[in-house]
């Protein structure tokens, strides 16, 4: 009777069911610097160990979750989870660091059968991968469509108008009083990068600009010589000039090249081929405070990395996002900072800015959904007001956000929130779900369409 109970053939299905039954889903994190990409990915991480308690529970197909693993062994450069718990969980409590390096995550999820398959496969897996990396990065992907003299053109347009020019100052007319052709000076290219590097941490820090090219010169990485690292726009310079060997124009050139041929194009087919799913957090409140300048850079800044899925060897649309991404989620981010009933009029002003580029996406059969995001929620609701605890300062204090409009006019004029640097709440815990929006509608969207 054994040998009927638990026949070969049905153990040896079984096997092959289980080894079909572990499903990938690879999410694509796309944001720039700053826009929330590892306290998502920590709280995404947090979530899911935690699916039992949280809000992830009451929807399915979640209520089947049987265990959760953040896979850490024989993973190439692991992310950082523990290293960020500690910081949310600290006393007091603080962010994660800003990502200077590639990460990976791997999250495996066991899920119980139920009904007729139960007899022939118990549990179901997805497997779930994502990378980290510094936001930095992610504004070198509009160089894939460029050759070095169409960017020293361009890098001309942009010092021209404020607030780059300022910014720049003399940098400017030392660049533009370059002759292209003229034998190459070392230690003038050497602190001329250095230059122009102090210049693009300006632009991030000061004006609040988001497209700041070459993002490597702000965050190197791991694995890139710094000697590749030398060169700079030269203003002078157009797609039509072609210079000798040991000129300014061919060494920076030939930098240039190596730049977007292995630097540029090794991280873009590392984050953007083969996705599933793409989650683009944006950090839309502080560019509404910093004001039209600051909006207006982000706006050509994502619409540029949008496009960019069309730099690649084929199109965009035959390449990556058919078949494979059929959903890309648009979230606002860290919208804890203003009252939740403004916080779908955040959504709402983010999807105006990007309103050619998501119809773009929709018009080529990409699922495109919006949610306004926080992944660990800093602030909570007392009367009209908020109230949550300030970085670097003990206590609480008590503050009305401000005004944010229901659409984003057209001029980008807007008078925006008031902003507070709010520290993480106090009391997190790995084991215990952390407070936040949307989150678990997020993390559903995500596993939909699987079957499991
Ligand atoms: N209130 C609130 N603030 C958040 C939240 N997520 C992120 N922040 C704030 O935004 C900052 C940046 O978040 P990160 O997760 O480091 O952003 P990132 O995209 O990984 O940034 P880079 O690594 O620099 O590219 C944090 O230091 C916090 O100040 C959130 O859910 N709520
Ligand atoms: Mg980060």
């Amino acid at each position: 009777m054994a040998g009927i109970k638990n026949p070969q053939w049905l153990a040896q299905l079984r096997q092959q069911a289980t080894s079909l039954g572990t499903q990938h889903v690879r999410v694509g994190v796309t944001g720039l610097s700053r826009a929330g990409k590892t306290t998502f990915i920590t709280g995404l991480i947090n979530q899911l160990e935690n699916h039992q308690r949280g809000l992830l529970a009451r929807r399915r197909p979640f209520d089947r979750l049987e265990a959760v693993r953040w896979q850490r062994d024989g993973v190439e450069q692991p992310f950082a989870y523990i290293e960020a718990l500690q910081a949310l969980a600290g006393e007091p409590a603080s962010w994660p660091a800003s990502t200077r390096d590639l990460s990976r995550v791997v999250i495996d999820l066991r899920f119980r059968q139920t009904g007729l398959l139960k007899r022939l496969q118990q549990t179901r897996a997805l497997r779930i991968e994502i990378l980290d990396y510094p936001g930095e990065w992610l504004l070198d992907l509009p160089l894939l469509g460029l050759d070095y003299g169409h960017w020293c053109e361009q890098m001309r347009d942009w010092l021209d108008a404020e607030p780059r020019r300022s910014l720049a100052g003399a940098l400017r007319d030392e660049l533009a009083a370059i002759d292209p052709l003229a034998p190459q000076d070392v230690g003038q290219l050497q602190r001329l990068t250095g230059a122009w590097t102090e210049f693009l941490q300006r632009s991030r820090s000061e004006a609040g600009l988001s497209r700041n090219q070459p993002g490597r010169f702000l965050l190197p990485g791991s694995g890139i010589a710094a000697d590749m690292l030398l060169f700079v726009p030269l203003l002078s310079a157009n797609r039509h000039t072609r210079g000798e060997a040991g000129s300014w124009w061919s060494e920076c050139e030939a930098r240039f090249r190596y730049y977007r041929d292995y630097v540029v194009k090794g991280f873009y087919d590392e984050h953007f081929s083969r996705l599933d799913r793409q989650i683009l957090l944006v950090d839309m409140l502080a560019p509404m405070d910093a004001g039209q300048a600051a909006l207006t850079d982000l706006k050509a800044a994502l619409e540029s990395v949008l496009q960019s899925f069309r730099h690649g060897r084929n199109s965009l649309l035959s390449r990556f996002w058919q078949p494979r991404i059929s959903r890309l989620a648009v979230c606002a981010t860290k919208v804890d900072q203003v009252a939740p009933a403004q916080q779908r009029a955040v959504q709402q002003c983010l999807e105006d800015l990007l309103t050619d580029s998501l119809s773009e996406v929709r018009h080529g059969g990409v699922q495109v959904r919006g949610f306004p995001l926080a992944a660990v929620r800093a602030t909570r609701q007392e009367g009209d007001a908020l109230v949550a605890g300030l970085q670097g300062q003990s206590g609480w204090v008590r503050y009305q956000p401000g005004g944010i409009p229901e659409h984003l006019p057209l001029d980008l004029q807007v008078a925006g929130p008031e902003l507070l640097d709010l520290r993480p709440p106090a009391g997190l815990h790995r084991n215990e779900p952390f407070p936040h929006y949307r989150m678990d509608e997020l993390i559903g969207w995500m596993v939909e369409g699987h079957t499991l």
